[in-house]
C-alpha cells in the first residue's frame, strides 16, 4: 500500500512518500522536485506537468492553468471574473453556474469544467507515483487551502476519484506543514502550550494559521487568509508598470494581444525572482509584438514602492491569525515563513513589524506540505506505524443547519458546527417530525467567507417515512462533519420509548468530536446511541421498549456532480489518458523507425562492411535515405501501423547481412575459446 501526499498548487505540485527510512519527494520525468499545475492541448494530444508547459507558448489559448482557483466556484462570482481576465482560455458559465473551460484540441472545440482538468493533474501525478513506486498507488492525503468551501472539497475529491485516487484526507495546507514541523520537534517546553504561527506565500493565495504544540499533540488554533494576495499579484504589479511603459516607449498595446500578454507576464515572474537575489535586474524580450524587442529595467527598492499595498496587506491575515486564536503577537514563540511566494525580501521584513519576531524558514518552503501530507497518510494507513502523534484541526467556517421548521442546532442561530469546531465532528439532533422533511446545510456566518461565496451548501431530504402515530415522532439525526472537512447527514432514525412519557427537549444535541481517526467519532457515535437506549428492551413486560426505524436519506449538493457525471467523467478521462497513450507510442514508433536509419546507415559502412556485396550495400542505402525523406515528408505525421512497417520493410533488407555478421562473430569467438584451452 502506498502513502503519499499530493499538494497541487496553483503554480507547482508537489508529491511526497513515505518510505521505510524516511520521506522523499518524488522526482518528475525531467527529475525536477516540483511539476507545473498546468495542462495544455495540442492539435494531437494533451500535455501534462513539464511537458505542458513546454507547451504552453505554442497553445496559449489551449493552456490551462491555475484551475485551483476555479474549481467549486461559480462563473459569475466577481473574483472569478477577475482571475479570468488574467487567463488566457475561453470560458463560460455553465448550466449549474459552475465554470466551463473551452478549447480546442484535436482539431475541434472542447469543453471541461475546472474539476475535470484537476482530474488530469492528478492523473499525471499518479503516474509519476507508480512509475516512482513501480507499483499502483490510489491510497493518498491531498492539501487544500483552508478557504475552500463545502462545495470546493466535494470537486476535489470528485477530481480525485476520477484520476482513480482515494483520498483519505483532504487537509489544509497550513496544518500538514504544522504536522511536518511538529512531529520532528521534540524540544517544545514541558509547561504548557508553545504557539507557533505559519505563514505560508503560495502563488494566488496567502493562508496564515496558528498552532500550539505539546509533546505528542498539535492544535490547530486558527485559520485566516488572503485568497486573492500571492506570487502572482506582485507578477501583476511588474506587469502592470512594463505594460504602461511600453505603451508609452514603444506604442503596443500588450492587453490586446493574448501571446503578448502570456509572455510579459512569464518575463516579469522572472524578473520577480531575480530581484529576490539582486538589487536591480533587466528585462529583455524579442519581438513581443508588432514585430518590437522591448527593453526595461528595475530596482529591488521601485518593485518594493510598487508592491507597497501589497506587503501592507500581508499583514491583516497575520494579525487575524493571532486575534481568532485569542492570542497577542508577544505570546507566539516563532514565526515560520513558507511557500515560494515568500522569498521576496520585503515580505519577511513586513512580518517582523508585526509579529517583533524574525521569521524562520525552518522548513522546506515548497515542499513541506506535501511532506506533512504524507506524514498524515502513513499516520491513517494501517500498514504503517508512526510515532503517536495527534493532530487536531478545526474548520474555518461556522456551518449551521436550518429545517422547514427554522434554524436548528445547539443555539437560537443554527449553528451547529462553530468556527474552530474540531475535524472531525459528529453531532446527533433530536427532532420532532412526522413525515418527510428537509434539512439544509449553510454558512451560518457569511461574513467570514471569502468574497462572492455562496452560504448554501447542501440540502438533505429525510423521508419518505410515515410517524409511529400521527402526532410527531422523535427522529435522531446524525450530522457529520468528516475527515475532509465536508458536512452531511449521515443517518436518520426513528425512535420510540414505549410508555415512557417524559418529555424530550426537541434540541437535544449530543456532540461527539475526534482528532485524528473518523472511526473513533463513529464508534462513540455507537455507544452514545446505544448508551441512550441500554435501558430499552424487546420485552414487553418492561414498562419502557425502544422501536427504531432508520429513515432513507437524499442529498443535493448544490452545484456539485451526480454519480452519473461523475462516471461519465471517469470514462471521458480514460478514453484522453488512451489517446495520449496511443500518441506516444506512435512517437516511439517513429523514433525506433528514425534511429534504426541512423544505426543501419552507420553500421553499414563500418562493422557490416565486410559483410554485405556492393548491390546490397547500395539497395539498402537507397532505401535507408527513402525512409529518411519519407519521415521528414509524408511520414512526419502517419499512424503507429505506417511506422512499424516501414521498419520492418527495413530489417527484411537488412537482416541477411547483421546474421552473416553474427554467424562470423560466434565463429570466430568459438576459436577464441578453443585457443584459450
Ligand atoms: P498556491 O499555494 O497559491 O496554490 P503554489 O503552492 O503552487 O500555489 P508556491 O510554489 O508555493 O505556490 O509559490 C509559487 C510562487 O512563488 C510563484 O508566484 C513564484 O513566482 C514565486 N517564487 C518562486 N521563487 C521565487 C523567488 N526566488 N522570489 C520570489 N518569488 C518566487
Ligand atoms: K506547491
Ligand atoms: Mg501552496
Amino acid at each position: 500500500m502506498s502513502v503519499v501526499g499530493i499538494d497541487i498548487g496553483n503554480e507547482n505540485c508537489v508529491i511526497a512518500v513515505v518510505k521505510q527510512r524516511g520521506i522523499d519527494v518524488l522526482l518528475n520525468e525531467e527529475s525536477k522536485r516540483e511539476t507545473p499545475a498546468v495542462v495544455c492541448f495540442g492539435e494531437k494530444q494533451r500535455f501534462l506537468g513539464s511537458a505542458a508547459s513546454a507547451s504552453a507558448m505554442m497553445h496559449p489559448k489551449s493552456t490551462v492553468s491555475q484551475v485551483k482557483r476555479l474549481i467549486g466556484r461559480r462563473f459569475r462570482e466577481p473574483d472569478v471574473q477577475k482571475d479570468l481576465q488574467m487567463l488566457p482560455f475561453q470560458t463560460s458559465e455553465g448550466p449549474d453556474g459552475g465554470i466551463l473551460i473551452h478549447l480546442s484540441y484535436l482539431g475541434g472545440m472542447h469543453t471541461f469544467t475546472p474539476v475535470q482538468i484537476t482530474a488530469m493533474l492528478f492523473a499525471h501525478l499518479r503516474e509519476i507515483i507508480e512509475k516512482n513506486l513501480e507499483m499502483p498507488v490510489s491510497d493518498c492525503v491531498i492539501s487544500i487551502p483552508s478557504y475552500f468551501t463545502d462545495l470546493q472539497r466535494r470537486a476535489y475529491l470528485d477530481a480525485a476519484i476520477v484520476a482513480g485516487l482515494k483520498p483519505l484526507r483532504l487537509m489544509h495546507d497550513c496544518t500538514a506543514t504544522a504536522l511536518s514541523y511538529g512531529i520532528y520537534k521534540t524540544d517544545f517546553p514541558s509547561s504548557g502550550p508553545t504557539y507557533v504561527a505559519f505563514v505560508d506565500i503560495g502563488h494566488c493565495d496567502t493562508q496564515v494559521s496558528v498552532a500550539s504544540f505539546e509533546s505528542g499533540h498539535m492544535t490547530m488554533r486558527s485559520h485566516t487568509f488572503d485568497r486573492s494576495l500571492g506570487g502572482r499579484d506582485f507578477d501583476e504589479v511588474l506587469f502592470s508598470h512594463f505594460a504602461a511603459q511600453f505603451k508609452e516607449q514603444y506604442r503596443i498595446d500588450v492587453y490586446s494581444n493574448v501571446k503578448a500578454c502570456v509572455r510579459l507576464r512569464a518575463a516579469c515572474e522572472k524578473l520577480k525572482k531575480v530581484l529576490s537575489a539582486n538589487a536591480e535586474a533587466p528585462l529583455n524580450i524579442e519581438c513581443l509584438m508588432d514585430e518590437k524587442d522591448v527593453k526595461g529595467f528595475i530596482k529591488r527598492e521601485e518593485f518594493e514602492m510598487l508592491a507597497s499595498s501589497l506587503l501592507e496587506r500581508i499583514r491583516v491575515p497575520c494579525s487575524k491569525a493571532l486575534a481568532d486564536a485569542g492570542l497577542t503577537a508577544d505570546m507566539i514563540h516563532s514565526v515560520e515563513l513558507v511557500g515560494s511566494g515568500s522569498r521576496i525580501p520585503a515580505i519577511a521584513r513586513a512580518l517582523v513589524s508585526l509579529f517583533k519576531v524574525e521569521p524562520r524558514r525552518t522548513l522546506n518552503a515548497s515542499e513541506c506540505v506535501a511532506r506533512g501530507c504524507a506524514l498524515q497518510c502513513a499516520m491513517l494507513s494501517p500498514v504503517f506505524r508512526v510515532r503517536e502523534y495527534e493532530v487536531q484541526d478545526a474548520i474555518p467556517f461556522t456551518i449551521g443547519f436550518c429545517s422547514d421548521e427554522g434554524p436548528i442546532g445547539t443555539g437560537s442561530d443554527g449553528v451547529l458546527f462553530p468556527k474552530g469546531q474540531p475535524i472531525p465532528s459528529a453531532k446527533v439532533l433530536t427532532l420532532q417530525r412526522s413525515s418527510l422533511f428537509h434539512l439544509e446545510a449553510l454558512y451560518a456566518d457569511p461574513s467570514e467567507l471569502p468574497a462572492g461565496a455562496s452560504p448554501k451548501i447542501s440540502c438533505f431530504t429525510i423521508g419518505p417515512f410515515q410517524g409511529f402515530h400521527s402526532d410527531k415522532t422523535r427522529v435522531k439525526v446524525k450530522i457529520q462533519l468528516d475527515l475532509h472537512g465536508i458536512v452531511s447527514v449521515v443517518s436518520a432514525r426513528m425512535v420510540e420509548e414505549h410508555g415512557d412519557d417524559s418529555k424530550m427537549d426537541p434540541m437535544d444535541t449530543d456532540c461527539v468530536t475526534a482528532s485524528v481517526s473518523s472511526e473513533a467519532a463513529e464508534d462513540r457515535f455507537q455507544e452514545s446511541m446505544q448508551s441512550k437506549s441500554s435501558h430499552a428492551t424487546g420485552d414487553g413486560r418492561h414498562n419502557k421498549a425502544t422501536s427504531r426505524l432508520d429513515i432513507p436519506i437524499s442529498e443535493n449538493i448544490y452545484g456539485g456532480m451526480t454519480k452519473a457525471e461523475l462516471s461519465e467523467a471517469q470514462g471521458k478521462e480514460l478514453q484522453l489518458a488512451q489517446q495520449d497513450r496511443a500518441m506516444e507510442q506512435t512517437k516511439d514508433k517513429k523514433n525506433a523507425l528514425e534511429s534504426y536509419v541512423y544505426e543501419m546507415r552507420n553500421k553499414l559502412f563500418n562493422t557490416y562492411r565486410s559483410f554485405a556485396s556492393d548491390q546490397e550495400r547500395e539497395g539498402i542505402s537507397r532505401s535507408l535515405q527513402q525512409t529518411e525523406d519519407w519521415l521528414y515528408d509524408d511520414g512526419d505525421d502517419e499512424t503507429e501501423n505506417a511506422y512499424t512497417s516501414k521498419l520492418e520493410d527495413l530489417k527484411k533488407l537488412v537482416d541477411p547481412i547483421e546474421s552473416r555478421y553474427k554467424d562470423e562473430e560466434a565463429r570466430a569467438q568459438a576459436t577464441r575459446d578453443l585457443l584459450k584451452c
